[in-house]
């Protein structure tokens, strides 16, 4: 599209000018190329989804979290005059032992439910998938080495923290999708060898996305510090029990908050073994090195919309407006 472009315009206003020559190209680049408007850390605790009561799910609470429900609100009040055409989203609990897959089917419909809070997520979903986008991301990540895969089972069940994420972020469910799982490799190996391919992944999301001529917005699905209560309470909902688990994982939680409205995303990653370790951090699913990376690692503040804690679970709702760091297209 851009050489269509350019072959049109060029013998109209170009007259042998050498700067007009190079407006025209980087006119016809910005005019084609595709965009992440935003990048967002965006949790799943299914209490979140409970505690909102949408029609979907079908326990039903007296509020609760909304500290966190407030953040999301904050989130989708800032992206809501923002076009974009669909939703990269990687959850930790699509946890894929060999490669990372994808949701490769148009449509996905069925009743999710969390196996550790039955009594709070039995969720019915109906989402879309962008399968272009998909694919151009899977084979890039294929082309790179990396292994991959498309789930192309309609009577796959799709994990609650794509749900929960997918709901919080745009409950109307209104754009297309392109799902990334997990890819345990933490599990096998280590934190530094899932890094390692985590950014590899985030690369090629973000050239993918350039091809694809779209705008899009991409969000890691996780907690921050990740240490349960191994009891729930009476009243799931009463606020009056709810505390971060440690004071260990508050300072790790801050120290990582700090990081990311001081545009400090190398550090992050630098730190990203120690974090992950000793904060159980939710981290260990690459869901935060794989966005740090589609954003190509920024060096710009973020946003922190909310913050607050899930049975003892820390968890932050983060913006990155990219939209508002555009790179220049030479
Ligand atoms: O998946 C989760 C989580 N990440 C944090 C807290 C509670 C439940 O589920
Ligand atoms: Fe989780």
């Amino acid at each position: 599209m851009a050489v269509l472009f350019e072959s049109w315009v060029q013998p109209r206003f170009r007259r042998g000018n050498a700067d007009v020559d190079i407006a025209l190209k980087r006119l016809a680049c910005f005019m084609t190329q595709g965009e992440i408007v935003a990048g967002c850390l965006a949790p799943h605790p299914p209490h979140l989804v409970y505690a909102e009561n949408p029609p979907q799910n079908e326990p039903v609470a007296e509020g609760g979290w909304e500290q966190l429900r407030w953040g999301y609100e904050r989130l989708r009040e800032s992206l809501k005059d923002v076009e974009y055409d669909a939703i990269v989203l990687l959850s930790p609990h699509w946890q894929t032992y060999v490669g990372t897959h994808f949701l490769g089917l148009p449509n996905f419909k069925s009743l999710s439910v969390d196996p550790v809070f039955p009594n709070l997520f039995r969720y019915h979903y109906d989402l879309n998938i962008d399968v272009e986008l998909t694919s151009l991301i899977h084979d890039k990540a294929a082309d790179a080495g990396l292994a991959v895969k498309l789930m192309e089972n309609p009577d796959f069940r799709v994990d609650y923290g794509t749900i929960t994420t997918g709901h919080m972020f745009n409950p109307s469910w209104d754009k297309p999708l392109v799902v990334i799982s997990s890819n345990r490799s933490r599990d096998y190996y280590s934190v530094e060898v899932m890094q390692e391919m985590m950014i590899e992944l985030g690369k090629v999301t973000r050239q993918a996305i350039k091809e694809s001529g779209k705008k899009v917005v991409v969000l890691a699905s996780n907690s921050l510090s990740h240490r349960h209560f191994t009891t729930e309470s009476a009243i799931p909902e009463d606020m009056s029990k709810e505390h971060i688990t440690s004071h260990a994982m508050h300072l790790w939680d801050m120290r990582m908050i700090e990081y990311f409205r001081t545009g400090q995303a190398q550090r992050i990653l630098d730190e990203m073994p120690e974090f992950t370790e000793q904060a159980i951090a939710e981290s260990d699913g690459g869901g935060l090195s794989w966005l740090l990376s589609t954003l190509d690692t920024p060096t710009y503040p973020a946003t922190l919309h909310g913050y607050g804690t899930i049975i003892g679970t820390g968890n932050a709702i983060v913006e990155w407006p990219e939209r508002q760091h555009k790179e220049v297209v030479e």
